[in-house]
């Protein structure tokens, strides 16, 4: 367990970063599930394979984007369950370099990550619908969702695990130093020792003794896994990855022990790109969401899908740019937080960072806002993050001024004598 808290130190940091769900399936744009969901068969959907030339896809572009919104990690789908590989490996000829575009994407991706200062994630799909030694069909839920076109297929599934651990080992060789992997995902009886996981994360742990790795060896978005006992595996992973959902108290292993863990997000309902799905969450929602995450001692991963040329649309630039505007200004309550080991106040939520406490007024309250649980007698000053405007105890700032409640509110403590965590 120490190892997993010593690689995940700055993870658990820097707290924000984005996801990119992005490949053939931008073209038909009906979301990452495409081929699945309406039961496209291989030959069918390598259409797009032909189709994909994303003109304007210039990863710095994205990158900057991130790092403006305050994100400090960008993980992008090298692999999705498509089978399509936006990086140039030995073992397939369904790579991006084989398409009209002629690019190694990923490439330029972990360049331009790195060139930003941002840490490089690469998500890579376990699931593989393209790969003729997959499961397509039979007791299996998820693959193909049981395309009766594969009812009779025959299939190795050594072979596409040689595959499966080939590339990762060129992920692991071939792009100098990655930061996250991220695999996707385990499901019924497909879990750890299907995948070999072992060998598996013997071979990464040697080419990439640093990078840490999500929990989907083992798990679905669903949670579990051995990470959360006493004893994990050795395939485990290093942090828990809830899809969509933010846990009730954060998540702790059975010792009690707070373990890390990022929350996945999609910006509308959607992980690939999907003009149709307008559902755009406000971003003062998403930045409500963050802070929820860094308040039970998490991360958030936000999602952008960008569309089949490499552009972010509208809507999610607006996002991300209301978001880095919240983050220039509060970003300090946010990096290197964590669980205020205070109780949830009624008007939002407590983040810190050793004696510091953050306030995250999500509501106003009627009259002076009470700092419950903070013994505010200790308080040596309090101040608006946003402005640096002192705030007075019983002062009913709360009520004048915010046009947006969302703002953090510092009650900066610095003799403070109350425990902190680790002491
Ligand atoms: C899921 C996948 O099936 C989705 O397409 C998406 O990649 C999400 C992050 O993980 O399990």
């Amino acid at each position: 367990m120490s190892d997993l808290f010593t690689r995940t130190e700055w993870f658990l940091k820097e707290r924000f970063g984005m996801f990119i769900h992005w490949g053939l399936y931008a073209i038909p744009g009906r979301g990452e599930w495409v081929m699945s969901d309406e039961r496209i068969p291989v030959d069918m959907y390598e259409q797009y394979f032909e189709q994909f030339n994303p003109v304007d896809y210039d990863p710095v572009k994205w990158v900057k984007a991130a790092k403006k919104a305050g994100m400090k990690y960008v993980v992008m789908t090298v692999k999705h369950h498509d089978g399509f590989c936006l990086f140039d490996s030995a073992l397939t000829d369904y790579k991006s370099t084989n398409t009209v575009c002629k690019r190694d994407l990923t490439r330029e991706f972990v360049d331009a990550v790195r060139a930003e200062g941002l840490k490089v994630g690469l998500y890579y799909s376990l699931i593989d619908w393209h790969h003729e030694d997959y499961p397509k069909y039979g007791d299996l839920i998820h693959p193909m969702r049981d395309n009766e076109a594969y009812k009779d297929n025959t299939y190795n599934f050594d072979n596409y695990l040689a595959y499966m651990h080939g590339q990762i080992k060129e992920l692991c060789r071939n792009y100098g130093k990655i930061d996250i992997l991220w695999f996707d995902y385990s499901y019924e009886h497909m879990r750890g020792e299907t995948w070999h996981a072992k060998e598996l994360m013997e071979m990464v742990r040697s080419l990439q003794p640093e990078v840490i790795i999500d929990n989907r060896l083992e798990t679905s978005g669903e949670g579990g896994g051995s990470l959360l006992t006493a004893n994990p595996t050795a395939w485990s992973g290093d942090f828990s990855s809830p899809e969509q959902i933010i846990p009730q108290e954060g998540i702790k292993n059975e010792l009690g022990v707070s373990i890390p863990w990022e929350m996945c997000t999609t910006m509308n309902n959607t992980w690939g790109y999907t003009p149709n799905d307008i559902a755009y969450k406000p971003a003062a929602l998403l930045i409500r969401k963050l802070v929820e995450c860094v308040s039970k001692g998490g991360n958030m991963i936000l999602n952008v899908g960008p569309d089949a040329k490499g552009n972010f649309n509208k809507q999610s630039m607006d996002t991300l740019e209301a978001i880095g505007e919240w983050m220039d200004k509060n970003a300090e309550s946010i990096y290197s937080c964590g669980y205020a080991d205070i109780d949830k106040p009624e008007w939002g939520r407590y983040t810190r960072n050793g004696n510091m406490i953050y306030a995250h007024v999500f509501e106003a309250p009627i009259g002076p806002l009470a700092l419950t649980g903070v013994p505010v007698d200790q308080v040596k000053s309090m101040y608006r993050l946003a402005d640096g405007v002192e705030v007075q105890r019983g002062d009913s700032w709360i009520t004048k001024a915010y046009e947006n409640i969302l703002f953090a509110c510092l009650g900066s403590i610095a003799h403070f004598t109350y425990p902190l965590p680790d002491e």
